[in-house]
């Protein structure tokens, strides 16, 4: 049997990782954290696709285009995270597990970051672990999946 598909969704601004705020956000560049979330996705059965876009509807049609076919989706929605109700509609309407992913810990960053319209319709939220966290939120991906 193929593997099952796992969606990576990276929001705006995250391509420019490495090149910016190494103190916030490492200076890891954003295909090196695609090429982990690769390798654990391959440990687990799972072949990765990556999809980065800063448009909002891009992402929404992304995850319009994973029903049905994707297993699950890990998504980093960047600052979308703090009010794309878009973003958020399109994942309700996605029905396997979602695991939301942050480099840094937004709850303590600005009060501004402290809402995740994403959260309610994730299955749960790997943040402020850098880029570690690619590979601890495909696992969790997984395990879900397991069961
Ligand atoms: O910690 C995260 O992963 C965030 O999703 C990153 C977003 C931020 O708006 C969220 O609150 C938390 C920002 C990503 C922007 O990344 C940049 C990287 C380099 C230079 C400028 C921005």
């Amino acid at each position: 049997m193929s593997d099952q598909l796992l969606l990576l969704l990276s929001g705006p601004n995250l391509n420019l990782l490495g090149e910016r705020q190494p103190d916030v956000y490492g200076t890891e560049t954003l295909d090196d954290h695609v090429e982990s979330a690769r390798l654990a996705a391959g440990a687990r059965g799972l072949t990765l696709e990556h999809v980065q876009s800063n448009h909002e509807g891009e992402l929404v049609d992304a995850i319009h285009a994973a029903r049905g076919r994707c297993a699950g989706i890990v998504v980093n929605p960047g600052a979308f995270t703090h009010y794309a109700w878009a973003i958020h509609d399109a994942l309700a309407a996605f029905e396997g597990p979602v695991v939301e992913l942050h480099l840094s810990n937004p709850a303590a960053r600005e009060p501004w970051r402290h809402t995740s319209v994403v959260a309610p319709v994730a299955s749960g939220t790997i943040a402020g672990f850098g880029g570690a966290g690619y590979r601890m939120a495909v696992e969790a991906v997984a395990d879900l999946l397991d069961g």
